[in-house]
């Protein structure tokens, strides 16, 4: 039985160079229906100093060495040791380069993990972050080994006409019987995660493109047959991607080619391979009928993040996988810039702190708590977490804030300039922006050490009588699973004093720490600012745009909080006061057992929301915002210990009803003036007109308790977005209507053909709120297009059910739990890394209260003492039960 404990810890702190140094490499792939043939050539050297003796040591991954040659010499049996996951060879030469020829031979077709090389679909595809490389060959597989690389690809014909790889095309050719070649070369050192090869029968579509200084690009985007014209939305996102990394960070893209694939079975979102990036189809593929304006905004997105990394993981790369949010963190500040310029910036704001507070705060408060920056991991597949992704984006834009835009566009011009072609660390990175600005960054560089979300404390103190403020800022952070020390950090605070008339006060402390224009400085664990000269008691508007990850606690006064609702210039704050009060009154709710259900929101809160929702000067994204509530989970996450999940989903529920039947005349307006009348546009506008008038529809069905509006919307609606909501609202709030079930067939009838919209059909119904749902999941994966082979499938079906239904998952009788479970077993066999991520649900179970409490725990423990338990899946088992 594996136990987690024998796994391998791979530490920080035993970093060193590899013994060789690797100066390039070439490599023939052989396709062939069933099997494919790798030949690799390795021009390799011992590093001075090195022992002469020390033996070279490659990684493997369930491998098959079919050949191996020394300098063209045929080595002895005797001469190596070859396992599937390790290659030995005892006596390399002591100076002077050498050639490694490997030949290995795998079988895509069986390879269910989706890392390595595999098929999906018939399209032979590669996925090798972190680890997969080693997969295809024996590799000194880890990211500060960099070379240039050479690739042939051999494949029929018929089977794959497009054969791909990194870099530039230089070759092609015909073999004969059928098949035929081509060759890439790409002369960009790179580590081998960022390798990528693609071959197939692929359509697609064609751009040209000219960088800043003139260099002419060919654009690409490859998709599966027939399905190309799903695929401009994406293009002109590149596009747009391409033009603002120039102009904002000056970065132009630097190869002949730039090509995306869009593949169906895919682990993760995207892959930056370079100069070839494959794509989840989801964050590719869409149009009106099969997109929601999500989607679009997702696809953006990850369009934008994967094409930043060019410069951002890809020219200069990370030294360890302990470095992974230097790229990623980054790469994510960057995509969200970008959505930001692109979209309304304060909207964008809201939905990224939303999903911080969503995933990472949960991941950053329970057994799976890690530092930005780990230690120590044992499977690195674990650990693309919110916490490298988002948290990291945190830390950076905390940096930004507070050397400013100059300031922070010198440090990063500083970056790309000393950094490139390196494998790089998080202290390489700062010090850059130290050079440029001399700022002391050093309580910034405690954030990437240390897990778990500060709170930040404040106070404040208005005397009427010498017209004075004082506010006392603290920062406290209690230890946590990780066991990282809790010293205070750099918390930069944005703020502001709003006066009656809405307008912020010069706010210049008389007493306190730095503060610089609107940044307050907090790095120490407690401060007082005064300031005096006010004129009037102000307003506080304190950590506007979020501008630190922390918790902020703050018992500022309702009416106060009400009046920032209306006043406040910084927009993010409005919304963030507001739905803090919503929260708060929920947590309330709660705690007195959910008994007060009748309006667990007090009458001038929910006047202010509708005063919002109704506010023309606001645009509609912003006030479709201020009308969703804090969802079931973030109110479970606020109430912190003993959540009952039906107390939870009665409060939440009883909020929303307030809500409709008093704002009834206001969402019938909205939804008439919101409807949409042209032709639709994905544009962010656009899109918020109908996020506003979906929002209305939603409350005015509550109000009425009838499905008919919704009914009538889903049967009319021109586009997936306005079709989708109308069928959640009946599908969600009226199950057991008549119509609701029509509706779901209607939309599997039209859709039955398009794999993702069919999972918006699987995950709609794998959502419904009751504890019942659970029968429908199980009755879903005996459907006959669930499939346990497919991540998008799998993730529709029991990955929306474990996050996304706190009744049926977290039903008192542990039969979610246990069913979760036991397909997780199954999954485990065929793909640990989703296995792993779906476990990570169970992450919070300590907060539940006893009786659920103790049947996740009980079905933990039997899930860990599976026999042949991944290491993916048994790290974070053994880690959420530490
Ligand atoms: N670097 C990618 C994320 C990614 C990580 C691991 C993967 O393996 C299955 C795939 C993709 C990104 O940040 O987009
Ligand atoms: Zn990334």
């Amino acid at each position: 039985m594996l136990r987690i404990e024998d796994g391998q810890t791979i530490r920080l702190e035993d970093y060193r160079p590899t013994d060789f140094i690797l100066h390039c490499v070439d490599m023939t792939v052989r396709l062939f229906e069933g099997r494919a043939e790798i030949d690799t050539r390795l021009v390799l050297e011992r590093r001075e100093g090195v022992a002469e003796d020390a033996p070279l040591v490659l990684d493997g991954d369930e491998l098959t060495l079919t050949g191996l040659a020394l300098d063209g010499a045929v080595l002895e049996a005797d001469a190596y040791t070859a396992t599937p996951d390790r290659l030995t060879i005892r006596q390399a030469p002591a100076r002077d380069r050498f050639l490694l020829d490997i030949a290995t031979r795998t079988v895509p077709e069986e390879n269910t993990k989706l890392m390595g090389l595999y098929r999906s679909n018939g399209i032979w595809c590669t996925q090798c972050e972190a680890e997969g490389f080693r997969r295809i060959t024996y590799f000194l597989d880890r990211p500060d080994v960099l070379a240039p690389y050479r690739v042939r690809i051999e494949a029929d014909r018929t089977a794959a006409p497009v054969l791909l790889s990194n870099g530039n095309p230089t070759e092609s050719g015909d073999l004969g019987d059928g098949r035929h070649y081509a060759v890439w070369d790409d002369p960009f050192n790179k580590p081998a995660y960022l390798f990528a090869l693609v071959a197939g029968d692929l359509d697609s579509i064609r751009e040209p493109f000219t960088t800043a200084s003139g260099k002419p690009v060919e654009l690409a985007v490859y998709t599966e047959k027939g399905r190309a014209g799903q695929a401009g939305y994406a293009m002109d996102a590149l596009k747009r991607s391409m033009v603002w990394d120039e102009r904002r960070f000056g970065r132009e893209y630097d190869l002949d080619v730039f090509n995306i694939v869009a593949i169906a079975d895919f682990n993760m979102g995207a892959m930056e391979n370079k100069g070839l990036n494959v794509f989840n189809h989801k964050y590719v593929l869409l149009d009106p009928q099969t997109a929601t304006d999500a989607d679009y905004a997702g696809v953006e997105t990850v369009i934008a993040h994967e094409y930043f990394h060019n410069w951002t993981g890809n020219r200069i790369t990370c030294r360890d996988w302990f470095q992974l949010c230097l790229k990623e963190g980054l790469t994510v500040y960057r995509d969200q810039e970008f959505s930001a310029d692109e979209r309304s910036a304060t909207v964008q704001r809201i939905g990224a702190v939303r999903r911080l507070k969503a995933h990472q705060f949960p991941e950053d408060q329970g057994p799976l708590q890690h530092p930005v920056r780990p230690t120590e991991y044992k499977e690195i597949n674990n650990f693309y977490t919110a916490t490298i992704y988002d948290k990291g984006a945190e830390i950076v834009r905390m940096l930004a804030t507070i050397l400013g835009e100059d300031g922070f566009r010198k440090g990063m011009d500083l970056y790309f300039e000393r950094h490139d072609g390196d494998a790089a660390t998080i202290e390489d990175y700062l010090a850059c922006f130290e050079a440029a600005t001399g700022v002391d960054l050093s309580h910034l560089a405690v954030w990437y050490n240390q897990a778990g979300t500060p709170t930040l404390s404040v106070h404040e103190d208005y005397d009427a009588g010498t017209d004075r403020l004082t506010v006392t800022l603290r920062q406290s952070l209690e230890p946590g699973a990780a066991g990282t020390r809790t010293d205070p950090v750099h918390i930069p605070i944005r703020f502001g004093l709003v006066g009656s008339n809405g307008q912020d006060k010069d706010a210049v402390p008389t007493q306190g720490p730095d503060v610089e224009g609107d940044v307050i400085h907090l790095t120490e664990a407690e401060t007082t600012l005064v300031f005096e000269n006010l004129g009037e008691r102000p307003y506080l508007s304190i950590l506007r745009d979020f501008s630190a990850p922390v918790n902020l606690d703050f018992a500022q006064s309702e009416a106060d909080r009400l009046a920032l609702a209306r006043l406040d210039p910084n927009l993010f704050n409005r919304w963030s006061v507001l739905n803090d009060l919503i929260g708060e009154a929920m947590v309330r709710a709660c705690r007195a057992g959910g008994k007060e259900t009748a309006s667990p929101l007090p009458a001038e809160i929910v006047d202010a929301v509708l005063a919002t929702a109704a506010d023309p000067a606001l645009e509609p994204a912003f006030r479709a915002q201020a009308l969703a509530l804090p969802a079931e989970p973030d109110v479970a996450r606020m109430l912190g210990r003993d959540v009952d999940p039906q107390i939870v989903h009665d409060v939440v529920d009883a909020a929303r009803r307030a809500i409709s039947t008093a704002g009834v005349q206001v969402f019938e307006r909205l939804a008439a003036e919101m409807a949409t009348v042209q032709a639709f546009s994905p544009d962010a506008e656009s899109a918020g007109r109908r996020a506003l008038a979906n929002a209305a529809l939603a409350y005015l069905t509550a109000a009425t308790n009838d499905p008919a509006a919704a009914e009538a919307q889903y049967a009319s609606a021109s586009n997936m977005t306005d079709r989708l909501a109308a069928l959640g609202i009946l599908v969600h709030r009226f199950p057991d209507a008549p119509a609701s079930q029509a509706a779901l067939d209607d939309f599997y009838r039209r859709f039955e053909t398009d794999e993702l919209v069919l999972d918006k059909w699987f995950a709609l119904q794998a959502t419904v709120p009751r504890p019942a749902t659970l029968e429908t999941v199980i009755a879903l994966t005996g459907h006959a297009r669930f499939s346990m082979r497919n991540p998008n499938r799998v993730r529709a079906v029991i990955g929306t059910f474990a996050a996304g239904n706190q009744l049926a998952f977290h039903r008192p009788d542990g039969a979610g739990y246990r069913w979760v479970a036991e397909r997780l077993v199954e999954l485990d066999r065929l793909n640990p890394q989703i296995a792993a991520r779906i476990a990570t649900t169970f992450r919070s179970w300590r907060s539940f209260e006893p009786t659920r409490r103790g049947q996740a725990e009980a079905t933990l423990r039997q899930l860990l003492e599976t026999e042949h338990l991944s290491t993916d899946l048994g790290d974070i088992l053994g880690r959420s039960l530490k």
